[in-house]
């Protein structure tokens, strides 16, 4: 099992080259945003309160999260590996993380950072606004607090997952592709 996290501020990236990622390496995809909308579209008690949190673009409590990928990880033990999108957010997180795939056998083996400058990040999430109809995205104020809460409170993994020698920073500037090219030939690097 090969597990890699792809990390990076909203906007960098992450679901975009997740998808085409895990297709290319035959990896799960996991993705707690996504995981989070499909309980919002669903109309279930969870996705209502967790609905207000995610539009002023606040990070919803760490167990929720947590406990939806445990629940992934178990009902996908045949995977070859598992791309983590969005998830870990919180150094709290990303402890449970290691300690979920360790109590497996497994670990992270390797973090890819999307780096992007912060007006590109604006202009992706507004363009997309567009076509998502995504409340988060729509509003400039929600963005910029977004970004935020980002560099205040998941940035820090960067530093915890650094000591452990699995840092890998990626230039998540330029074309869909470019970017693409550059992520699988770190991944290749592990796989
Ligand atoms: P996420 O779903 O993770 O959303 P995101 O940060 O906006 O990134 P996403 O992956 O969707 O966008 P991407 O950069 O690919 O989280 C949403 C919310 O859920 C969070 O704010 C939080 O409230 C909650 N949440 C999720 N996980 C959580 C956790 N673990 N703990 C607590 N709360 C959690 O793409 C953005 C746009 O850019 C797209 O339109 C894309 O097409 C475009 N784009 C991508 N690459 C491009 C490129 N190279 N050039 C031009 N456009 C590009």
């Amino acid at each position: 099992m090969v597990n890699f996290l792809i990390f990076g501020p909203p906007g960098s990236g992450k679901g975009t080259q997740s998808v085409r990622l895990a297709e290319k390496f035959n990896l799960i995809h996991l993705s707690t945003g996504d995981m989070l909308r499909a309980e919002i579209a669903a109309g279930t008690e969870l996705g209502k309160k967790m609905s207000q949190i995610m539009s002023k673009g606040e990070l919803v409590p760490d167990e929720v999260v947590i406990e939806m990928i445990a629940f992934k990880i178990d009902n996908s033990r045949d995977a070859a590996g598992f791309l983590f999108d969005g998830f870990p957010r919180t150094v709290s997180q990303t402890e449970a993380l290691e300690k979920m795939l360790n109590e497996r056998g497994m670990k992270i083996d390797s973090m890819l950072v999307l780096d992007v400058d912060h007006d590109e990040l604006v202009k992706r999430l507004i363009a997309r606004a567009e076509l998502s109809g995504r409340p988060d995205d729509k509003d400039p104020a929600v963005i910029e607090n977004r970004i935020d809460v980002y560099k205040e409170k998941t940035e820090p993994i960067i530093e915890y997952c650094s000591k452990r020698g699995i840092y890998q920073p990626v230039n998540g500037m330029g074309t869909i592709e470019d970017i693409f090219g550059r992520l699988t030939g770190y991944m290749k690097e592990i796989i």
